[in-house]
């Protein structure tokens, strides 16, 4: 572990160096204006919030550490014989802040491998749970139960110097990373494959391995977990698991504990449930239609049903992105490559075609487009991975790539607790009376 964490550590202290520099010198700078309606409409558009990992244009989508997802399935290193990037090496950037070399991205690969043990109440915790429980909530239950193992919560009970918290963080973000794969797996062998669990397979990295223990063998789908980890993993700072990561984590709570409520965020159905939802609706829409391959004609009257049912055509819009989010194109580039007869996937296509005019036609929908949620179901239902309330799951095993990277930034740069000032109309009111002042303590 020693090389990357000194690595880190390295990087972070001539960041945090700098942002001092800054600060003193540029720290009363005004940056923007604040309107009362963002107050009530979700701080759309209020810059509040540092994360220095990923970093989202509206026009040009995701960049990690300024790569964009092309550039990065181009120079990332991949597993021996495959073409999608590794999500360790996605990682070393995300934490370091360099393109890793092979042999940086193999190193992540063999600590990971090395402090995947899950231990046994983790395990019996999920079991007390019904079966029936959704799988997201069965996640975060063995991640809470995981909790016990926390270098970070151990340390800070016996006293730790405020300028160690990055190290007990850092050492808790490597052993929750490299377990989660171990737990997502039992969890959907335990909920829809009778229970017959699958031991990892310590030869390979952290998707292949992943892919083994859900039980898929295919070269491709292990190609498929690859980049679905990758793609999944960061999405700046403001978005609900993030946010609620880090706002978590600025009381000092521990990785777990930051994770676990990063993906209960992450569990509804405006962020992270969406790519569920989308495969439910693609679905429902066949069987309304009793066809395997619905017309563009059959695809827009089924979405006006949709519309017209006052509900959300699932997987398009974005709260921050305004056109075609770059990994559903990543998404179907790979659909193209390994599988472009399959119906299901034709139709998520046929869906691309049809949606953005009718959304845009509603005059209030600020974008049109897909976001990453609009494609992924059709991929894994091709690998017979039909479970698709499980896919939420999948999502949060690839995001803890990002929000525990970050979490490690945060504490090496001492970002402090979380408080913005919050109001109440009463206040709103009397200050649009010139009454009183909307500023307070
Ligand atoms: N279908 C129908 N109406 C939509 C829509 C969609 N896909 N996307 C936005 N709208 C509507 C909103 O509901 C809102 O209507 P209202 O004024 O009557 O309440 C109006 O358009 C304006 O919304 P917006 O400013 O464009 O979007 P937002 O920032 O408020 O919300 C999002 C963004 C993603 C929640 C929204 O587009 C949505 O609900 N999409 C479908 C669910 C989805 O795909 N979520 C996944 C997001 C990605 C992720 O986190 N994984």
């Amino acid at each position: 572990m020693g090389a990357i964490k000194d690595r880190f550590k390295a990087k972070a202290d001539i960041v945090a160096a700098e942002i001092k520099d800054i600060l003193k010198n540029h720290g009363t700078k005004i940056i923007g204006e604040v309107q009362l309606s963002q107050i009530y409409q979700g701080m759309r558009g209020i810059t509040g919030l540092v994360s220095e990992t990923s970093l989202l244009d509206a026009q040009d989508g995701i960049r990690f550490r300024g790569y964009s997802i092309p550039e990065l399935q181009a120079q990332l290193p991949r597993a021996e014989g495959g073409s999608e990037p590794i999500p360790e090496g996605l990682f070393y950037l995300m934490l370091v802040g360099e393109l890793p070399t092979d042999d940086d991205a193999q190193l992540v690969t063999s600590l990971w491998q090395r402090r995947s043990h899950v231990p046994n109440h983790v395990f019996a915790t999920i079991e007390a749970l019904p079966v029936s429980s959704h799988p997201m909530t069965q996640f975060v239950t063995g991640v809470m139960a995981l909790q016990t193992e926390s270098i970070f919560a151990r340390r800070y009970a016996t006293g730790m110097s405020k300028k160690d918290y990055w190290d007990a963080v850092f050492d808790d973000t490597m052993d929750l990373i490299a377990r989660l794969p171990r737990i997502a797996a039992y969890i959907y062998r335990r909920k829809y494959k009778k229970g017959e669990h699958i031991q990892p397979d310590g030869l390979l990295d952290w998707a292949g391995n992943f892919a083994h223990m859900l039980g898929y063998e295919d070269d491709g789908f292990k190609e498929l977990m690859r980049l679905y980890m990758t793609i999944h993993a960061d999405h700046e700072g403001g978005n609900v698991s993030a946010h609620a990561t880090h706002l978590v984590g600025s009381a000092l709570s521990d990785p777990y504990l930051s994770y676990a409520a990063g993906m209960n965020g992450l569990a509804g159905p405006l962020h992270g449930l969406a790519n569920q939802e989308v495969i439910k609706w693609i679905f429902e829409m066949r069987e309304t239609l009793n066809t395997e391959l619905p017309t563009n004609e059959q695809i827009a009257d089924y979405v006006q049903k949709t519309l017209g049912e006052g509900k959300v055509v699932p997987g398009y819009g974005h709260a921050v992105l305004r056109r075609t989010d770059p990994r559903f194109m990543a998404q179907m580039e790979f659909g193209k490559k390994h599988m472009p007869d399959d119906p299901l996937v034709q139709t998520v296509w046929n869906v691309y075609e049809t949606v953005p005019p009718i959304l845009q036609s509603l005059g209030k929908v600020k974008n049109p487009w897909p976001n990453v949620d609009a494609h992924s179901g059709a991929l894994l239902v091709h690998y017979g991975m039909v479970e698709y309330e499980f896919y939420t799951v999948l999502f949060a095993v690839s995001r803890a790539l990002g929000v525990l990277a970050n979490l490690c930034w945060d504490r090496a740069l001492n970002f402090p607790l979380e408080r913005p000032k919050s109001v109440t109309t009463r206040l709103v009111k009397k200050w649009l009376n010139g009454e009183d002042e909307i500023w307070g303590d």
